[in-house]
């Protein structure tokens, strides 16, 4: 197979990931094992390292294979394919969850009603996405969504008590992804009279603080596959509102440019 033996040779056989702890990255070394890539390397660094590397490939038109998820942005700012996975190392269509400290309810149940209410979907997110992307500040992007979408945000905040300034702190990682939905449920908990904080941490942290009760809630658990390890570690000691979105996917991904069509290929 010739386009396989080009592709290895032409990348070094790496596969530029994200930050380690991510669940796309454990997928992707799943994927390593059950394809039996013996010869490729997961790459560990940042999803904004990926991205910077993925732009300077695609200006180039040089191959390369990142690990990927939608939604994102980066979808409709380059021509872009997931690799087929037909062995489903990564699972199929996911849900976003929010889940909240136990206790929120009764120390802040305007902002418990509002997470709890808290739903949209994947188009919403990217057009959050695009906006920061393209050098928004995410708290501009996230108040030009909410005024754009009003009824949607009016369903969310229907029959939530006012904040009253009780603080209320959410946590996050820096995908690019949750970065967008924290920061608009957050403005949705300011307008409501919330003091709102958002902290940026690092996976493991974030399902731990809202299981410990240090933070109130987070808006990024990938279920039923990404986060399954995190998610049934904690699952005891926090409150799972259920989805906010629905039809995610993570996986490998190229250029289109780049002539390979699954990871099979990559053998
Ligand atoms: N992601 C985006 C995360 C979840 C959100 C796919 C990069 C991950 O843990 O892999």
């Amino acid at each position: 197979n010739e386009n396989a033996t080009g592709i290895g040779a032409e990348t070094e056989y790496e596969i530029v990931g994200i930050e380690p702890g991510a669940g796309l990255m454990e997928l992707t070394k799943t994927a390593i094992e059950e394809y039996e890539l013996d010869n490729w390397r997961l790459l560990e660094g940042s999803s904004a390292a990926m991205v910077a590397e993925l732009q300077k490939a695609y200006s180039n038109q040089e191959p390369i294979i990142i690990t990927g998820w939608t939604p994102h942005w980066m979808f409709s700012s380059f021509d872009l394919k997931y690799l087929d996975d037909p062995r489903e190392s990564f699972g199929g269509a996911e849900e976003i969850h929010t889940i909240v400290r136990k206790g929120l309810e009764q120390d802040a149940p305007g902002a418990y009603t509002i997470l709890d209410q808290f739903t949209w979907e994947p188009s919403d997110m990217e057009a959050v996405m695009v906006d920061v992307a393209d050098g928004m500040d995410p708290n501009e992007a996230a108040e030009k969504w909410i005024n754009a979408n009003s009824d949607k945000v009016s369903e969310w905040t229907n029959g939530a008590q006012p904040g009253n300034g009780k603080p209320v702190n959410l946590v996050f990682v820096a995908w690019d992804s949750e970065i967008a939905s924290t920061y608009v449920i957050g403005k949705v908990l300011q307008q409501n009279g919330y003091d709102v904080t958002l902290s940026q941490v690092e996976v493991g942290p974030m399902f731990a603080g809202v299981a410990n009760g240090s933070a109130d809630g987070m808006v990024g658990a990938w279920l039923p596959t990404t986060h399954v390890e995190y998610f049934n570690t904690y699952k005891d000691d926090f409150i799972d509102l259920g989805e906010n979105l629905h039809g995610t996917k993570n996986g490998l991904v190229v250029p289109k440019y780049v002539e390979i069509n699954s990871i099979e290929d990559l053998k």
